[in-house]
């Protein structure tokens, strides 16, 4: 029985899952309203990122858990909740430099972003206090396209990979292109 992306059905609508192509990686992309993001794919349930610049630069996390798939052969989606209360989905096309978000901020963020820029995992309970607050609604959808500036392999479960804040990087390494 041989599986592939365009061989599924009904009872088998699960495509053949190659993650080769995100995991161990490092993104660093621009959205179109300027935002500039980090993204390390540690291992296929879990990222580490960092927000270089934006409504909440400065913001950074280890260790959250995500879902991840492939969809197509450069096409991949992750997409997961936070303590914050923010949802976020990713379409990741590496091969294309291309990515699509979708963030959907609770209100709370919306009016008070800074309370969500420091190293969250310092900081997980009074994120949850923050969300179970609100407001919630209205949710703040920011939908965005993204270009992919720099992809490095760092390995999987590399917890070097994102250790400092973004505050005590150089300026070349979020300008780094290849
Ligand atoms: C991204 C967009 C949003 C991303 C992370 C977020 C790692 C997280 C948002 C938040 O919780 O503030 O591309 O990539």
């Amino acid at each position: 029985m041989s599986f592939s992306l365009s061989n599924t059905s009904v009872s088998n609508p699960t495509p053949q899952q190659d993650l080769s192509g995100l995991l161990g990686k490092r993104f660093i992309y621009t959205y179109a309203n300027g935002w500039q993001y980090e993204l390390y794919v540690k291992n296929a349930k879990t990222i580490d990122y960092r927000i270089h610049s934006g409504m909440v630069g400065g913001r950074w996390v280890k260790n959250q858990e995500v879902d991840l798939v492939q969809l197509a052969e450069d096409s991949f989606k992750i997409a997961w909740t936070e303590p914050t209360g923010t949802s976020v989905a990713l379409n990741i096309m590496p091969k294309s430099r291309l990515l699509h978000g979708v963030i959907f901020f609770p209100q709370w963020i919306h009016q008070n972003g800074k309370r969500t820029v420091l190293f969250q995992n310092e900081h997980l309970e009074q994120m949850r206090i923050y969300r179970d607050a609100g407001p919630t609604y209205p949710i703040y959808v920011v939908p965005e396209f993204a270009k992919i500036t720099f992809i490095e392999d760092v390995g999987v479960d590399n917890d070097a990979a994102i250790s400092v804040a973004p505050s005590e990087l150089p300026a070349s390494f979020a300008a780094q292109v290849n």
